[in-house]
C-alpha cells in the first residue's frame, strides 16, 4: 500500500506540508509542498515534522504534492513537536555564560526524559584553559557523559560533531547565549538563504512566527533548532527522576536497593544515598519532582483538563521545550483536533 515517493516532512504551515524526498529523480525539485490526502484527513491522522511520508501525484512543474501515508515513528517530541529524532544535542558553553552544574543537571534530566539519546557539546573552549576542560571532562565522566568540546574558533574540534550528525535528525537544545545559532548556522552555511526562500514559499516569515523545522545538513542527516530557554520545570515524576541520572542507572545494574521503591533518601539499605557528585542534584530535583507530582494531582482533581501552560501570574510562561509524548495526558480532544487547531497550538507552545 505504500507507493509513491519516500520523503520527509521538514516544515508544517497551515494546510501545507514541506517535504524533503529521499531519492528524487534526476533534474527533479527535492522539495515539495504538500496537501494532506482526503483519507489521512478523515481519520485524523496528524501529520509532524519528522514524519517519514509516501508523496503521490508529484506536480513537478509545480513543486507540489499530496501526502498518502505516513510510516509509524520511532519517537515523538512534544516540544519542539518532531517526529522520530534520533538524538538531542544538548548545547552549553563552558563560559559566558559560566556552566551552572545544576542547571546543566536540570537540562540533562530534561532532554533524558524524553528517552531519546542524548549527546552533550560543551561550547566556546576558545574561553578556557585545557586544564579546565580536562577536569570538566572528569567530572561529567563521573555523571555519565562524554561531551563534544566545540569552538567557533577551533576548527579541528567539529569533526567528531560531524561524525555524530551525519545521517540522524537532531535536535539542538540548551539555554540561550550557549552558542547554538553560531552551531547551525556553520553546519550549514547557506540556512539564511534558505530561510528566506521557505518563508517566501509558505507564505510567512520564519522570523515572525515561530514554527519547528527540519534542516538538511549538506553531510545528510537532519537538524532542528529549538528556541532558547533558561530554566526548564522538571516533566518527569519523582518516581521516575532516579532513572535520568545514568551514574543511578549504572549503579542499579550492579547493587539493589533494600525496597524496591526506594527513594533514595533516608531508607534503610539504600545503595545509592552517599558521596557522589550528583547527589545533591538529585536530592533537590526530587524535591521539586515531588512537589509538583503533588500539585499536579491537586489539580487534575480539581479541575478536568487543566493546562499548565496557562498564565503564570499574569504572564506566558514556559515550560521546557523537549518533551516527549508519553508525558502528555493526550485528550480525546486533542486526538481528534484539526490541522489548523494543532498548528495553531503548537505555534502558541512553540
Ligand atoms: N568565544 C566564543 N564565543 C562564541 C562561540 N560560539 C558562539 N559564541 C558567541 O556567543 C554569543 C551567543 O551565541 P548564539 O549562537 O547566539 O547563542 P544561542 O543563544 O545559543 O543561539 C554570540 O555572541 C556568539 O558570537 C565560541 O565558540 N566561542
Ligand atoms: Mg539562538
Ligand atoms: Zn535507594
Amino acid at each position: 500500500m505504500t507507493t509513491g515517493l519516500a520523503g520527509t516532512v521538514v516544515a508544517v504551515q497551515a494546510n501545507f506540508y514541506r517535504v524533503q524526498l529521499h531519492h528524487p529523480p534526476a533534474d527533479h525539485p527535492a522539495l515539495l509542498l504538500c496537501t494532506r490526502r482526503s483519507r489521512l484527513l478523515k481519520t485524523g491522522q496528524r501529520v509532524m515534522v519528522g514524519d517519514r511520508v509516501w508523496v503521490e501525484e508529484p506536480d513537478w512543474q509545480g513543486q507540489r504534492g499530496a501526502i498518502a501515508a505516513i510510516e509509524p515513528r520511532k519517537s515523538e517530541l512534544d516540544r519542539p513537536a518532531i517526529a522520530n529524532v534520533d538524538q538531542i544535542l544538548l548545547v552549553f558553553a563552558v563560559a559566558e555564560p559560566e556552566l551552572d552544574p545544576l542547571q546543566l543537571s536540570r537540562f540533562l534530566i530534561t532532554a533524558e526524559s524524553t528517552g531519546i539519546q542524548v549527546q552533550l557539546c560543551l561550547s566556546k573552549c576558545d574561553l578556557v584553559t585545557s586544564e579546565a576542560i580536562a577536569q570538566w571532562q572528569s567530572r561529567l565522566d563521573q555523571w555519565g557523559y562524554q561531551p563534544l568540546w566545540l569552538s567557533q574558533n577551533q576548527p579541528e574540534r567539529w569533526p567528531s560533531l560531524l561524525a555524530q550528525l551525519t545521517g540522524r535528525t537532531t535536535v539542538v537544545a540548551g539555554p540561550s547565549g550557549v552558542g547554538k545559532s553560531s552551531l547551525i548556522n556553520r553546519l550549514i552555511p547557506d540556512l539564511e538563504l534558505r530561510t528566506a526562500k521557505v518563508s517566501g514559499k509558505l507564505g510567512r516569515g520564519r522570523h515572525t512566527t515561530r514554527h519547528v523545522e527540519l534542516f538538511e545538513l549538506p553531510q545528510g542527516g537532519l537538524l532542528a533548532d529549538s528556541p532558547g530557554f533558561n530554566q526548564p520545570d522538571l516533566t518527569c515524576s519523582d518516581r521516575e527522576l532516579a532513572q535520568y541520572f545514568p551514574e543511578i542507572r549504572q549503579r542499579l545494574t550492579e547493587v539493589s536497593c533494600q525496597f524496591q521503591d526506594c527513594r533514595h533518601l533516608e531508607e534503610p539499605g539504600c545503595c545509592i544515598r552517599g558521596d557522589w557528585e550528583r547527589y545533591a542534584h538529585y536530592q533537590s530535583l526530587l524535591e521539586e519532582a515531588i512537589a509538583q507530582t503533588q500539585q499536579q494531582n491537586r489539580s487534575n482533581q480539581e479541575e478536568v483538563g487543566f493546562k499548565r501552560k496557562s498564565a503564570d501570574g499574569g504572564k506566558l510562561r514556559y515550560e521546557p521545550k523537549l518533551q516527549s509524548r508519553r508525558y502528555r495526558r493526550d485528550s480525546r480532544r486533542s486526538q481528534h483536533q484539526t490541522v489548523a487547531e494543532a498548528l495553531h497550538n503548537a505555534e502558541i507552545e512553540d
